[in-house]
């Protein structure tokens, strides 16, 4: 059962933000990182996730990717993107915040989304910066597919030791700090700076809600934790408000 209260409080909202990490794409079958069935179980971000594992082995760096574009090329946004998605009409300002490169919150209809980490359909060419779309690339090959210009192509995500985009963390920022009501879904709130942003939030004053079947460093400063899957509690969420 939702807390009366939370209800009522995101209904007097005008200005919600969210944060959505891999968990919330989990019950669309992509596996998160850190939890039980985690991809870092099999693999060490350092491994993969990075500028220097990609130039010291290019070929398996990108046969990661490759094989993480044919999974979310054939995985469908769950009951979780689709409640975002409506959620996004009922307030006067709602800012999306995602970590997740799957593409799955835009499919399933969501419109203002700041993605922090990148989108594993974009890639681009790290000698002249030449975006090319998977629809451009021949994938399946195992290698690292060249430019035009003969540099190597990388998938446009974030990888650790990158910065994130400038002017994408600035917006969500801005939206984590001037919102009514945060909701932090889906995510182990370890990775930084985004695990920054509902910290942010709740010290400029915003409500603060974390859905996960699991706590996190976040649980003990959220204003209300609801233990449970966010496919199965935001529509739910949802019906509230609208009724
Ligand atoms: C940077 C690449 C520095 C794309 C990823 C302090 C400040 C700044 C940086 C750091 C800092 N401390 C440490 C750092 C370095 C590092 C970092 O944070 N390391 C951590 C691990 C300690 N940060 C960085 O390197 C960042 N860059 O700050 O650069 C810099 C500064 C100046 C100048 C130059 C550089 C870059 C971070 C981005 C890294 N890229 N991915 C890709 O291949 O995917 S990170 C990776 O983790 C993914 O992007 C993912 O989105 C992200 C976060 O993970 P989650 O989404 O939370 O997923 P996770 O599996 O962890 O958790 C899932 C949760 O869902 C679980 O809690 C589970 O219980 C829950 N769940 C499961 N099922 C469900 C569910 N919830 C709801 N419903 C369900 N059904
Ligand atoms: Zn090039």
């Amino acid at each position: 059962m939702i807390d009366e209260s939370l209800i009522r409080r995101l209904k007097a909202s005008k200005k919600v933000a969210v944060l959505t990490g891999a968990g919330v794409s989990a019950e669309s079958g992509v596996p998160t990182f850190r939890g039980e069935e985690g991809m870092w179980k099999k693999f060490k971000p350092e491994e993969l996730a990075n500028f220097d594992a990609f130039m010291r082995n290019p070929d398996m760096v990108w046969e990661w990717y490759e094989h993480r574009k044919d999974l979310m090329s054939k995985v469908k946004p769950n009951a979780g993107h689709y409640a975002m998605a409506k959620m996004e009409k009922l307030f006067p300002v709602f800012t999306l915040i995602t970590q997740n490169i799957d593409n799955l919150h835009r499919i399933a209809g969501s419109e203002n989304i700041l993605e922090l980490h990148g989108n594993i359909r974009r890639n681009f060419c790290i000698n002249c910066k030449k975006q090319y779309n998977d629809e451009h690339l021949t994938l399946g090959g195992g290698k690292v597919p060249k430019c035009s210009c003969g540099g190597m192509i990388r998938p446009d995500v974030v990888w650790f030791g990158e910065m994130l985009p400038g002017s994408i963390l600035e917006s969500a920022f801005k939206a984590a700090e001037t919102c009514d009501f945060f909701l932090s879904l889906g995510t182990s709130a370890v990775v930084y700076p985004a695990a920054m942003l509902p910290v942010a939030a709740k010290k400029a004053g915003a409500v603060l809600l974390e859905i996960n079947p699991e706590t996190t460093p976040l649980t003990q400063s959220t204003d209300y934790y609801i233990k449970a899957k966010t496919g199965e509690v935001l529509p739910q969420i949802v019906e509230a408000i609208i009724k």
